[in-house]
């Protein structure tokens, strides 16, 4: 696979200073070596920049909207373009980029006449609006956004993502105006509760044969809190109860086992939140199950039993 890395030094979608930084984290940690290792080709594009983009919503509560749009807008562009390449991998940055990096995978998409598939691991739900937000922290509105729900100053999002296409993983904080919203969609919710209940493969095996069956494209955004504080302390939201190490490798094998993974978005890392680099030393070691590192390297139809 030829791996293109677009910086998204995107620090605009909440409030606690340090996303900024994830980026060189991830450079730093080591991330286009490991992909290296695996036989890949990697490009790096560099960091992305934001020319703001004047322009206002009637929720108050909302902080920092042009800057929001200008991310959108330039990583929207370069996702679009890395597309047509190999697999754009954009390393944020809070998840307010995810506003950008799916509307240019979901307009690709379009252009290929695919269908587009999303996997969202993260502890919430991010299914606020403009309107919904009370925190006016845009990070917690990209899944309302692809799925084509009203955002006001917002360009319309290219191709809205159906609601069956997109899978919720790992969600244990959702506020109320999210699950009134959520409970209005027909979008997978694949909560604590659930994961806890069935384990992480039955229900991502049940996604993953939905993206099989309509030859899809799928866009995985991996939020740093989807994994449990414990392991993956570098974060501004964490919320107890996460992933555990090898649940979140266990999802990355099995992602990669599909062949199905076209872009990948690595979302919220605030390095400045541990020591040494080591929940960006995890996320690069997940990044790397994704892209086919494995303990044993067996024939896979023996992971499928068969
Ligand atoms: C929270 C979102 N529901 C809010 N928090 C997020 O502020 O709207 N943290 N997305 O990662
Ligand atoms: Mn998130
Ligand atoms: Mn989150
Ligand atoms: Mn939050």
């Amino acid at each position: 696979t030829h791996c293109l890395l677009i910086g998204a030094p995107v620090d605009t979608g909440q409030r606690r200073p340090g996303c900024l930084m994830g980026p060189a984290a991830y450079r730093t940690a080591g991330l286009a070596p490991a992909l290296e290792a695996l036989g890949h080709r990697v490009t790096d594009l560099g960091d992305a920049a934001c020319t703001p983009v004047p322009a206002t919503v009637t929720n108050p509560a909302v902080h920092h909207l042009p800057e929001t749009l200008g991310w959108a807008r330039s990583l929207a562009a370069m996702g679009e373009a890395a597309m047509a390449e190999g697999m754009p991998i954009f390393l944020g940055g809070d998840h307010s980029l995810s506003l950008g990096s799916v509307a240019g995978v979901a307009a690709a998409a379009q252009a290929r006449g695919r269908p587009l598939f999303v996997l969202w691991l993260d502890a919430h739900s991010d299914f606020h609006t403009t309107a919904t937000t009370e925190s006016g922290n845009l990070h917690g509105t990209p899944v309302a956004y692809l799925a084509g729900r009203d955002f006001e100053a917002f360009p319309p999002f290219p191709a809205p993502v159906p609601p069956e296409n997109i899978c919720l993983f790992g969600i244990r904080s959702v506020d109320a105006a999210e699950h009134a919203a959520l409970l209005e969609h027909e979008i997978a919710i694949n909560d604590m509760r659930v994961l806890d209940e069935r384990g992480v493969v039955a229900p991502l095996r049940e996604f993953l044969a939905l993206v099989e069956e309509a030859d899809g494209l799928l866009h995985v955004s991996l939020d740093v809190d989807f994994l449990d504080p414990v392991v993956a302390p570098a974060v501004g939201t964490t919320v107890p109860g996460g992933a555990t190490f090898r649940e979140a490798h266990l999802v990355m094998e099995l992602l990669h086992e599909s062949g199905r993974v076209t872009s990948l978005d690595l979302v919220e890392l605030n390095p400045f939140l541990d020591e040494r680099g080591r929940t960006a030393h995890l996320m690069v070691d997940l990044v790397a199950s994704l892209m086919g590192k494995k303990v044993f390297d067996r024939p896979t139809r023996a992971y499928r039993g068969q």
